[in-house]
């Protein structure tokens, strides 16, 4: 029987041979996309942080749900409507599993890390936000874990208070405390920084919250790819991740919330499926995590967002973070020392992400020659503007790193950096 097919039959475990050794080469093989030139050289991806690549099996998993089981779920007594459902709820438990929450009611699926924020803004901001009161986030916010605050605030008449950080891009604890009080409500950080690459201390900031009864939201756009992630661990109340930056695709996600405040919560939309009864006087709603998923979702999306999973699982996530660590140290060590290189973001706990800037060169610039040379980076202010002011740069340029990155990469990446400096000397 094929991997695809055992997927299909949501069979837990998976016959891929697990790497005692990482075996880069062998796991390249298993992502199509990466197997292309690019201005006639081999494609060096690095802008992982911004979409992850997808591997062959959540490909083959999109086909099997197009080709042989397309159709709406929830609502169909037929046979492909019920295939589509288990395959649907199926995911579901699989990223309960993957992040080791209660139950899989707790994970409602959205279409990314913006969308859960969002969720929870409205479901719970709304609700338990008033006016005179505070919401803490940091300042190495993504714009998705800023702006949906700063909206509830301006509506509410509330207030929003925000973390500072040192110039190595840690979040700054006694501040933090100095924040928080009787009169904060919500609290919201993001757990690995999109910009910096900084994990944060999140179960320090969430204990500390804890204290004052109040609720923590992580944004793990970045975390959850990059780290195992253990909710209850953690012990926050709300966690956002993205599937399309976890090797699934677009418009996959989740933001999982602990049961006794998602059951306390507003929905999100109204519409199909998420109520129980209806009628002109009055609509009653559905239960977790119906409730938060009104009309049709992304059913392919969250089906390969369930294969991505498999695939994590079966190569070995932590083995896959361990190794993304080492190409972090060892790109940080090889661009460092490249004079008229400044790195930025220098935290001490980093994952993944390796954002510079080069004296005199405008970061597009560099995103341009690079891209002749083949590599994918990312240059601009990757939506985190608080971030370039507190450096005092308009943008930078940001390599982020998969498990099947290699080192050889990096040293390509070395050399058109160098060549950019040559470019502009
Ligand atoms: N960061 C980047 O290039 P969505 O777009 O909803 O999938 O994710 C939003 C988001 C939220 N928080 C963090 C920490 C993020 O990194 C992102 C997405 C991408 O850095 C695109 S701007």
């Amino acid at each position: 029987m094929s991997v695809t097919e055992k997927i299909l039959m949501a069979t837990p475990t998976l016959e891929i041979p697990t790497v005692a050794e990482w075996d880069v080469e062998r796991i390249r093989e298993d992502f199509p996309v990466l197997r292309q030139t690019v201005n006639g050289k081999p494609l060096v991806y690095l802008d992982n942080a911004a979409s992850s690549q997808v591997p062959q099996i959540v490909v083959d998993r999109g086909s099997i749900y197009l080709e042989q089981e397309h159709s709406n779920i929830h609502r169909g007594v037929h046979y492909l409507s019920q295939r589509a459902t288990t395959a649907y709820e199926g995911a579901r438990e699989k990223v309960k599993r993957f992040i080791n929450a209660r139950e899989a009611r707790e994970c409602i699926f959205v279409r990314g890390a913006t969308e859960g924020i969002n969720l929870v803004m409205h479901g719970y901001g709304r609700k338990f936000v008033g006016e005179g009161d505070e919401v803490i986030i940091s300042v190495m916010e993504h714009h998705s874990n800023i702006v949906p605050w700063q909206m509830l605030c301006e509506e509410k008449n509330a207030t929003l208070r925000v973390i500072p950080m040192n110039d190595a891009g840690e979040l700054l604890l006694d501040e933090y405390d100095a924040l928080l009080n009787e009169r904060t409500k919500f609290v919201a950080v993001t757990h690995i920084s999109n910009a910096l690459g900084t994990i944060n201390p999140v179960k320090e900031i969430i204990a500390r919250a804890h204290k004052y009864g109040v609720p923590v939201l992580l944004d793990g756009a970045q975390g959850a790819p990059h780290l195992k992630v253990d909710v209850q661990d953690l012990g926050c109340d709300f966690y956002a991740l993205s599937g399309h930056k976890m090797f699934a695709p677009t418009g996959s996600g989740v933001v999982y919330g602990k049961a006794e405040w998602l059951e306390k919560m507003n929905p999100f939309q109204g519409g199909g499926s998420m109520i129980r009864t209806v009628s002109f006087e009055k609509t009653t709603y559905a239960g977790l995590p119906d409730k938060f998923e009104a009309g049709t979702p992304a059913i392919a999306s969250q089906i390969g967002l369930g294969a991505a999973i498999d695939y994590l699982n079966a190569i070995g996530h932590e083995q896959a973070v361990a190794y993304e660590h080492e190409l972090l140290l060892y790109a940080t060590e090889k661009i460092s020392a490249i004079e008229g290189v400044r790195i930025v973001g220098t935290a001490r706990e980093k994952a993944s992400v390796l954002s510079f800037v080069v004296d005199e060169v405008h970061p597009h610039d560099i995103g341009t020659i690079l891209d002749q040379e083949g590599i994918a980076v990312r240059a601009g202010h990757h939506c985190a503007q608080p971030v370039m002011k507190h450096f005092n740069v308009p943008a930078t340029a940001r390599a982020s790193f998969a498990f099947y990155n290699t080192k050889q990469e990096v040293d390509t990446l070395v050399h058109a950096i160098e060549k950019v400096i040559e470019v502009f000397s």
